[in-house]
C-alpha cells in the first residue's frame, strides 16, 4: 500500500499520481496546512477556493471509490506541513511510500524530495510540453522567444491549424488586439456562484485564521468544482470571447474584468483542462461565434505563454527567483498592502486586488508591474507580493511573469526590453487619468505623472545596460535632444518623488 498526495493545485481526475496508484490498495492524501497557507500571506479569497476546492475534490475522489485521508487545517493532529502530514500518515497506514505528481514550485519538490520515506515522483501531464519538449526547443538558441515555441506548440496540437499552415495565413493576429478602452462594455462579468454549506464552512476558518492578511473575503463567488468552472467556461465563451481580442489590453476605472476569461485560477488548481479549453474556443471560432483575432490570442495565451512560462522556469531552477539583474534594491512601498496613494491607476489596480484577488494582464504588467520597475524596487519583494495576492498564482507561473516578464531581473531570458511606459499609455489604453490628483500631460512639476517622472529617471539609471539594445536606441535618442535644464529638472523632480515615497509621504 502506497500514499498518493494530491496538492491543493492538482485536484484534477487524471493527475498522473492517481493515474498511476492502484484504487484498491492505495490512500489518497490530502492536507490543509499552515506552511501551504503562509509560505506567503495568500490573500483570504484564494485560500478559501484552494480549501473549498480541495474538500469538493476530495468528497468526488471518495465518490469514485477512493480511499482518501483528508486532513482539515484545525484538526488537532494536523502537523502544520505537507511532509509533516505524508509522514504522520505513513506511519499511521505502515505505507511502502508516496506517489505524487511534481508540485509546480521548487519549495515543494525540494522538501518532498528529502523526507525521510522512499518518493516516486512523477511528471505533471497536464501540459502540452514536458520537460524534455522544452528544453529541446529550447538547447542552442541564442533568444528563447515565445513566438517561437508557440509556433510549434501549435503544430503539436493542431490548434488553428490548415494543414501545415496557420489558420487565416499568419501565426499572430497580436495587432488586432490593442484597442483603447470601449464606451461600453456589453458583457457582465464573470460568473458568480452563491457558497454552498461546503464552502461556507470554509469562509467561517479562513475568516478566524487568515482575516487580517490583505484581501477582501466576501463576497465569495468563484466556482470550486469542476462542473461550475465549466459552466463559467461556457457562459464566457459565448459572452466575453468574441470581443476579448480587441479589448485586451484595455483598463477601465469601472469595470476589473472586461472580456477576460479570469480561469486562471480553475486552470492552474486543476478544475478545468488547458487543451480542452482551448478546443472549446477553437470551435467558437470554426463554428462561426468568434473572431479569429480573439481565438488566436486566447489560444496564444495558454499554449503560448502559460506552457513557456513553465518551461523557463524549470530550466532555469531554484535561484530564478532571487535574480536581481537590475540591482533593484528599493522596499516595496505601503501602497502595495492598500495603503493610501494619490495614483489613481495604482490606487484602482490594487484596490481591485484586494477586493477579488484578481487583476488582468495589462494591469499586472503595465501599472503595478511597471511601477515597481521604474521605482527600483527589490524584485524579491515584487514576486512575494504577486504570489500572494492573486488567486492564480502558484510560483512556476508567477516567477517568470514578474522576475522575467515585469522586472526583466533575469536580465533578459524572457523580454527583449523591459516593459515600462510612461503615464502616456495608461491614459491611452485606460480612463484612470481623468480622476486622478496627477496630470498624465505634465512631464515635470508637483502635479506631474510619476510613471512621466520615473521613466526617463530608469532610463537614464540603465543607460550602460539599455542603450546598445536596437528596440530602445529611439527612447535615448529623445532624452538626449532634451535640454539639459530640462533633463535636470525631471531627474531632480524623479528624486524628490522617490525621498517622498521612501518616507512613507503621501504620494
Ligand atoms: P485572460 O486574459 O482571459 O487569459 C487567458 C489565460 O491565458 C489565463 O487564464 C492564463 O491561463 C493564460 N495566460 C495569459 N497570459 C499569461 C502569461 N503571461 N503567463 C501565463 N499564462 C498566461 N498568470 C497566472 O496564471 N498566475 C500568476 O501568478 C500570474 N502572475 C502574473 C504576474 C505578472 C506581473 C504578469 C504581468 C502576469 C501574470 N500572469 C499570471 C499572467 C496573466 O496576467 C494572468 O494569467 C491573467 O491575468 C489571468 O486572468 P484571466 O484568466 O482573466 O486571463
Ligand atoms: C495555495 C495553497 C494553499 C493556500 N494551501 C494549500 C494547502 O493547505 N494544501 C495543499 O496541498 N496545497 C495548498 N496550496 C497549493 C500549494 O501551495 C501548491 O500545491 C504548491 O505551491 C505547488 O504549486
Ligand atoms: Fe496613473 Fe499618471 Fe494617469 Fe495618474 S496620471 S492615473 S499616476 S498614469
Amino acid at each position: 500500500m502506497r500514499l498518493v498526495l494530491v496538492l491543493g493545485d492538482q485536484l484534477s481526475p487524471n493527475l498522473s499520481a492517481l493515474e498511476k496508484a492502484d484504487k484498491t490498495n492505495d490512500i489518497v492524501i490530502m492536507a490543509e496546512v499552515g506552511e501551504e497557507a503562509a509560505y506567503v500571506p495568500h490573500h483570504p479569497k484564494k485560500i478559501a477556493f484552494t480549501f473549498a476546492a480541495m474538500r469538493k475534490f476530495a468528497a468526488q475522489l471518495r465518490d469514485d471509490g477512493w480511499q482518501v485521508a483528508y486532513t482539515r487545517l484545525d484538526d488537532p493532529e494536523n502537523t502544520g506541513s505537507i511532509t509533516g502530514e505524508l509522514i504522520r500518515r505513513a506511519s499511521e497506514h505502515d505505507a511502502a511510500g508516496v506517489v505524487f505528481t511534481e508540485p509546480g514550485e521548487w519549495r515543494l519538490i525540494t522538501a518532498l524530495g528529502e523526507m525521510p520515506l522512499k518518493t516516486h515522483q512523477l511528471p505533471d501531464t497536464r501540459f502540452i510540453a514536458t520537460h524534455a519538449d522544452f528544453e529541446a526547443w529550447a538547447d542552442g538558441r541564442k533568444q528563447l522567444r515565445m513566438e517561437y515555441f508557440y509556433r510549434e506548440m501549435r503544430r503539436k496540437t493542431g490548434l488553428l491549424m490548415d494543414g501545415d499552415q496557420p489558420e487565416g495565413g499568419k501565426w499572430n493576429y497580436d495587432h488586432d488586439n490593442r484597442k483603447p478602452p470601449p464606451d461600453a462594455v456589453d458583457f457582465g462579468g464573470p460568473m458568480s456562484f452563491q457558497p454552498d454549506d461546503i464552502v461556507a464552512q470554509v469562509l467561517d476558518l479562513v475568516e478566524v485564521r487568515f482575516g487580517d492578511n490583505f484581501g477582501t473575503l466576501r463576497p465569495f463567488w468563484f466556482a470550486t468544482d469542476r462542473g461550475s468552472a465549466r459552466r463559467h467556461l461556457a457562459h464566457w465563451i459565448k459572452r466575453g470571447l468574441p470581443k476579448f481580442g480587441d479589448f485586451q489590453d484595455a483598463m477601465l476605472d469601472d469595470n476589473a474584468f472586461l472580456y477576460h476569461a479570469v480561469i486562471g485560477l480553475y486552470i492552474n488548481a486543476g478544475l478545468l483542462d488547458p487543451l480542452d479549453v482551448c478546443r472549446q474556443v477553437e470551435q467558437a471560432y470554426r463554428d462561426g461565434d468568434a473572431p479569429l483575432n480573439a481565438v488566436e490570442g486566447f489560444i496564444r495565451q495558454i499554449i503560448g505563454w502559460r506552457e513557456y512560462m513553465r518551461g523557463i522556469y524549470f530550466r532555469e531552477g531554484p535561484d530564478y527567483v532571487a535574480r536581481n539583474g537590475l540591482g533593484h534594491m528599493r522596499k516595496l512601498p505601503a501602497m502595495y498592502w492598500g495603503g493610501d496613494t494619490k495614483m489613481a491607476c495604482m490606487a484602482k489596480a490594487i484596490g481591485q486586488t484586494k477586493a477579488e484577488a484578481y487583476a488582468h494582464h495589462i494591469q499586472r504588467l503595465m501599472v503595478t508591474g511597471n511601477f515597481a520597475l521604474l521605482a527600483g524596487i527589490d524584485p524579491a519583494e515584487v514576486h512575494e507580493w504577486y504570489l500572494a495576492v492573486y488567486a492564480d498564482a502558484y510560483e512556476w507561473v508567477e516567477a517568470p511573469n514578474v522576475i522575467g516578464m515585469s522586472q526583466f531581473a533575469d536580465d533578459g531570458i524572457i523580454a527583449s526590453k523591459p516593459y515600462i511606459s510612461s503615464g502616456n499609455y495608461i491614459h491611452k489604453m485606460s480612463d484612470y487619468c481623468g480622476g486622478c490628483a496627477y496630470k498624465v500631460k505634465d512631464k515635470t512639476g508637483a502635479d506631474a505623472c510619476p510613471f512621466n517622472l520615473l521613466y526617463w529617471h530608469f532610463l537614464v539609471r540603465h543607460r550602460d545596460r539599455f542603450e546598445g539594445n536596437p528596440r530602445m536606441g529611439n527612447m535615448y535618442r529623445v532624452w538626449d535632444r532634451m535640454a539639459d535644464d530640462r533633463q535636470d529638472t525631471v531627474l531632480a523632480d524623479a528624486d524628490a518623488w522617490l525621498a517622498k515615497l521612501d518616507d512613507g509621504a503621501p504620494v
